[in-house]
């Protein structure tokens, strides 16, 4: 699950184990007092720790006319351990919200996506441009761009047939039983969506590699949005091909601008598997800011959080985190794990963790 690679899930651990400990020591206390002071037992009043009387705070009871001590405690402990839990959680919605725009990443390692809420349904824009590859089917996809031609590994598969899209134009190469294939004349161009599907002879998705240009759109319901899972700088070499985190801008778009008096409604983008979600605020010019650091390459759901209208339910979408092409998504980064009640300066770690 996604949101085990997030703060959260810290947060959530470490609440946890506040919430066990105090949970120990009141039953324990409770079910002490239970057996001790229940009917037809007579209290052993040789130690004052037994000269409580239940039902009575410490200063009202005869017995402990003079404690103050123990009155005292029964407001600082519980003072310190709300205080404590308090700092837990603003410092870890301060990492996630309060300091989005001012993350140690350096640019390069950040993969900028705008999202525009719309009633009823998300749109996706793409910032940075994006090439992907499926993980581990034993499959590569390969352009060689100086001779123009696209090679297509599957060693030991049984590939049927390779579908190329190109700005939507599609073209279908058939593999006859090799399990690697040259197409000639297909250029790899930056600036186009280009998608290659290697199939099975039951048109089964074998493995899928595919380049999303700056600027390309993805619209919910139909098509999920595609990030880059979170990878590390293996060889501390510095290079700009590695993400740290996916930075969502956010807006809130009227579906009709024809009347500049009506900005839209509310929304909220979350992710639930990630343990994160945004408003998304009609008419606030620098939108939001959230942002996620996966860890595992998978699909997860998106949802609205705020109702925003009569089709507010049809607001859901999928997200998908794939591995950049040459990276895995296996690496467990750790980036945030540290993170819950401190700031960490993450941009001179080259990954070491
Ligand atoms: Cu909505």
């Amino acid at each position: 699950m996604a949101a085990q690679d997030t703060l959260f899930s810290v947060l959530y651990d470490k609440f946890l184990f506040w919430s066990i400990i105090v949970g120990v020591l009141t039953f324990g206390v409770m079910v002490l007092f239970m057996l001790r002071f229940r009917d037809g037992v007579t209290p052993d009043t040789s130690s004052s720790v037994w000269k409580i009387e239940p039902g009575t705070f410490p200063l009202e009871s005869d017995n402990h006319s003079r404690d103050r001590k123990l009155e005292i405690a029964f407001y600082v402990i519980p003072t310190i351990l709300v205080v404590w839990l308090t700092f837990l959680a603003t410092s870890s919605t301060a990492v996630v919200w309060g300091s989005a725009n001012d993350t140690s990443i350096d640019a390069n390692h950040q993969f900028d996506v705008t999202v525009n809420g719309y009633q009823w349904y998300w749109e996706f824009v793409y910032e940075d441009a994006l090439t992907w590859e499926d993980e581990h089917t034993g499959m590569d996809v390969e352009f060689r761009n100086v001779e123009g031609d696209v090679v297509l590994h599957a060693m030991g598969l049984d590939p049927h047939m390779a579908v190329i899209t190109i700005d939507g134009v599609k073209q279908e190469v058939m593999f006859n039983g090799t399990d690697m294939m040259v197409v000639d004349g297909v250029y790899f161009d930056a600036g186009l969506h280009m998608k290659v599907e290697i199939l099975d002879d039951e048109e089964h998705v074998l493995h899928t590699w595919e380049h999303l240009p700056v600027g390309h759109i993805f619209r919910t319901p139909t098509e999920a949005l595609v990030i880059p899972c979170a990878t590390i700088d293996m060889d501390d070499s510095g290079d700009d091909e590695d993400t740290k985190l996916v930075m969502f801008n956010m807006h809130s778009k009227p579906i009709d601008d024809s009347d500049p008096r009506y900005v839209g409604v509310q929304h909220s983008f979350w992710l639930p598997e990630f343990g994160v979600k945004e408003d998304l605020v009609p008419g606030l010019e620098d939108g939001t800011w959230m942002y996620v650091s996966p860890d595992d390459a998978g699909t997860f759901p998106i949802r609205c959080a705020e109702y925003c209208g009569l089709q507010h339910s049809m607001m859901i979408g999928e997200v998908k985190v794939v591995a950049k092409e040459g990276k895995t998504c296996d690496a467990d980064i750790g980036i945030q794990k540290a993170d819950v009640g401190v700031v960490e300066d993450d941009s001179t770690d080259g990954g070491g963790h």
